[in-house]
């Protein structure tokens, strides 16, 4: 089967589990916004991810407007993408069921990412953390979505979207669903950690130091690119000079990505800098980025209901694409509708 049977269409999500940080924003959601007009494109507010580990009630609320302004603030037009939250469109649960009926437990059991967040403490883990990326196949396939922009991390989740599809597609011997192509590219896929280059920079990392939040004024992200760890060495005269350096290598990588050229580029402009003269470049650099987002981010945030406003169309463009989806795959699968 090709993908050529299936009109080209972008599904990604973010999950409301915390402030956005940069990694979010450059690693998902400038891209997001970049794949607008070159084919259909629906994202999400991923909440029911969110509730895998707990969330408070409300914050989950808050926070789930709060990726929605991100969204907005970063560029993401909702008369040109469907933006809506995960939850408001139930189909999502639905075939998340059914896929939880396709995917194997030794596929599961091979996810790297439960176990990193997991640790030692597995057997304390919700259920829904370990069947998530279940539901994060049925988000996708929902829309048969044919590309998905996602962050370094999120690849594997992605091929496991592949092997459910083509194993459904199997099973039933039919053509229902397409194989996502993971769409993973330029400098930004891994932002790391700003106190540890070889851990990734997440939302729900125990400092906010480790992280840089598309919120954090000025004064933060001067102090944060000041403290973050790096190794004594200046910057190299070529991007070579960066392996074995994670730390380098992770900063080198933002401004890159901040600024739209290749990591080659910024080391032909900093050959040999010390960090002295670089981290206030790429401290200026990410305010400048930063600072009109986060401007339009509290405005945003100042109208609620106008977030709702659009998060509920969105909902409703949403249903309409993912309704007659989860209707033809309930009878592929024999569910009596009576
Ligand atoms: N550090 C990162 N570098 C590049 N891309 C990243 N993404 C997340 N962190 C980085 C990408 O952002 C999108 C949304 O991710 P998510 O919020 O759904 O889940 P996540 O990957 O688990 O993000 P966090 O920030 O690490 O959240 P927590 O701490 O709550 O688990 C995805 O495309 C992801 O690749």
């Amino acid at each position: 089967m090709t993908n050529t049977n299936f009109t080209p269409r972008v599904f990604s999500g973010v999950k409301p589990s915390g402030g956005l940080t940069l990694g979010n924003y450059l690693g998902a959601i400038k891209r997001f916004v970049g794949m607008q007009g070159q084919m259909e494109t629906v994202y999400c507010v991923v909440d029911m991810h969110a509730i895998t580990v707990w969330q408070d009630p409300k914050e989950l609320s808050n926070m789930t407007r709060e990726v929605a302004a991100g969204y907005l603030a970063a560029g993401l037009d909702p008369t040109r993408s469907i933006l809506f939250n995960q939850s408001q469109v139930s189909a999502h649960a639905e075939l998340g069921w059914i896929f939880n009926c396709v995917a194997r437990v030794g596929w599961m059991n091979r996810m790297t990412q439960f176990k990193d967040k997991a640790g030692s403490n597995a057997e304390k883990q919700s259920l829904g953390l370990y069947a998530y990326p279940a539901l994060m196949a049925a988000d996708i396939l929902l829309y048969h979505a044919t590309h998905v922009p996602v962050g370094d991390d999120q690849k594997q989740h992605v091929e496991l979207t592949r092997d459910i599809a083509a194993k459904f597609n199997h099973d039933f011997g039919r053509d229902f669903f397409p194989l996502t192509e993971p769409v993973i590219e330029g400098p930004a896929m891994r932002i790391m950690n700003l106190r540890d280059g070889t851990k990734k920079m997440s939302k729900s990392g125990e400092s906010d130091m480790e992280r840089i939040n598309m919120t954090d004024d000025a004064d933060k992200i001067a102090k944060k690119f000041k403290k973050a760890k790096t190794d004594p060495e200046p910057l190299p005269e070529t991007v070579d000079g960066l392996k074995d350096r994670p730390e380098a290598r992770n900063l080198v990588d933002i401004y890159a990505a901040l600024n739209d050229v290749t990591p080659e580029a910024v080391i032909a402009e900093y050959p040999g800098a010390g960090w002295g003269k670089f981290k206030p470049a790429l401290a200026d650099l990410a305010v400048e980025k930063l600072a009109p987002m986060s401007a339009e981010m509290s405005r945003f945030m100042d109208d609620p209901a106008e977030i709702d406003r659009i998060l509920a169309d969105g909902a409703a463009k949403a249903r309409a694409i993912a309704d007659p989806i989860l209707r033809d795959t309930y009878d592929i699968v024999g569910m009596l509708r009576s």
